[in-house]
């Protein structure tokens, strides 16, 4: 059983979706960062950096931090969408993500989503890299099926949430056919559906 500490954000929602997929048991114990639950010192020995999401394997007692780790983790252990002969061209997807695409919409979460007004220039700098990764994205998804080749990947499984913040990013979504024709099949996933409602609350994928 994998028990996953998490909260209802892109970077908690990309393992709820990896386990739907694979199919393992889990469960989920909620750390309500409005409450700072995350810098308890119980948790802080798992989380070196006081974030989410974390696993702990119960199978062996291993605890495993950092979104990308613990898809390569899970990706390994279950033999699925990391296949050790792709790994090269995944980890440079999974890395773009976890490196640029997850940080940078992040900051333009921060000025445009939750701090609007405070500083045009976050608000400025992050919308056009927001926009600059939507079309870099959009370009990648010409030539290839998925981003890292014709199969659906952990890459695509740390990408996906944070496109699902699409309304917060005002980019407007649909005039990026390819990301959007990628987006919307991911969307109708079936475990992608279970795994984006993370606090089992009914909660929906926006659609474009
Ligand atoms: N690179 C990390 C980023 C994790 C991260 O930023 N988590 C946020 C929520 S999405 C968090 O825990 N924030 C609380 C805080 O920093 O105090 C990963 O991908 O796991």
């Amino acid at each position: 059983m994998i028990e996953l500490f998490s909260s209802d954000t892109p970077n908690g929602k990309k393992i709820t979706i990896m386990l739907e997929e694979i199919g393992f048991d889990y469960n989920v114990t909620k750390i309500d960062l409005t409450k700072e639950e995350q810098f308890k010192p119980d948790f802080k020995k798992i989380s070196p950096f006081g974030k989410i999401p974390v696993i702990i394997d119960h199978e062996n007692g291993k605890s495993i931090f950092e979104s990308g780790a613990i898809l390569m983790y899970l990706g390994e252990k279950s033999n699925k969408f990391y296949e050790v002969k792709d790994r090269n061209v995944i980890n440079q997807w999974l890395m773009a993500q976890m490196g640029t695409i997850g940080p940078m919409i992040g900051q333009h979460h921060q000025f445009h989503h939750y701090n609007p007004g405070k500083s045009q220039f976050g608000e400025e700098r992050f919308f056009k890299i927001a926009k600059r990764i939507y079309g870099e994205l959009d370009e990648r998804l010409i030539s290839s099926e998925y981003l890292a080749g014709p199969k659906y990947t952990i890459a695509d499984i740390a990408t996906w949430p944070w496109i699902a913040r699409h309304e917060w990013h005002d980019i407007g979504l649909k005039n990026y056919k390819n990301l959007t024709k990628w987006y919307l099949e991911i969307a109708n996933r079936e475990s992608v559906i279970k795994g984006y409602d993370l606090m089992k609350n009914g909660s929906k994928i926006p659609k474009p």
